[in-house]
């Protein structure tokens, strides 16, 4: 496990639906019905209770789907976690080039939603970079210069919504393998 900004980042391979983190994040689809990857192993370990959670919201807030670079929380089943943070990625190639813009937002959103709830730990799989296509080093720019900006309250000009991180003590990047982390190493913004 590597450490950034004095232990609030954390860099770690495995399962995420494993993670002991207050919030895991889900690389989901606009749908947030399920799917593959990250998507498909959250559902499965969580259960039932997850996917009844995202039919309502598709019912109440979101008929047309979760936008994407948006982000939505439910409760987590049987996970370890207190809840999921579900985020819809970017498709690479089919934002006109916002992509990184997206991709960033998906971080971002999350984080407010996590610092809003008073949460102190959530763990981030690495958001579209498996069936979406993002090219994992350019993912690794994005990803660590978006959590680094949150954690130490750079606010966007002219934002008013507060981006404080509030209670939230660690953001953990999980990878899949080590291959993939070892290129978020070589590619992040940390240092
Ligand atoms: N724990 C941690 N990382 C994982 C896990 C896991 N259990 N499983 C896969 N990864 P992906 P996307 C890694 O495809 O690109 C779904 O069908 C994987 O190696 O899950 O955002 C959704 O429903 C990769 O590096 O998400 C959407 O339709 C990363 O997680 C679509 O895929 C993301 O891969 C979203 O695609």
């Amino acid at each position: 496990m590597k450490e950034f900004l004095n232990g609030r980042v954390r860099v770690t391979v495995g399962d995420i639906t494993r993670e002991r983190v207050d919030a895991v994040v889900n690389a989901a689809n606009s749908s947030l019905l399920g799917g593959g990857g990250v998507d498909g192993a959250i559902h499965d370990a969580g259960g039932e209770a997850i996917l009844a959670e995202c039919r309502e919201l598709r019912r109440t807030l979101y008929p047309e789907g979760l936008p994407t670079g948006e982000a939505v929380a439910t409760s987590a089943g049987r996970l370890p976690a207190r809840c999921v943070i579900h985020t819809v990625g970017p498709v690479w190639g089919r934002h006109g080039g916002r992509e990184a813009e997206l991709l960033a937002n998906c971080y971002r959103n999350s984080l407010l939603i996590a610092a809003g709830r008073g949460l102190a730990s959530i763990a981030f799989p690495a958001i579209s970079t498996g069936v979406y296509g993002y090219p994992r080093e350019e993912a690794a720019r994005v990803a660590s210069e978006t959590v680094a900006k949150f954690l130490q309250g750079e606010t966007a000009t002219g934002d008013e919504r507060d981006e404080s991180a509030g209670a939230l003590r660690e953001v953990r990047y999980v990878f899949f393998s080590q291959a993939d982390a070892d290129v978020f190493l070589r590619n992040h913004k940390f240092d």
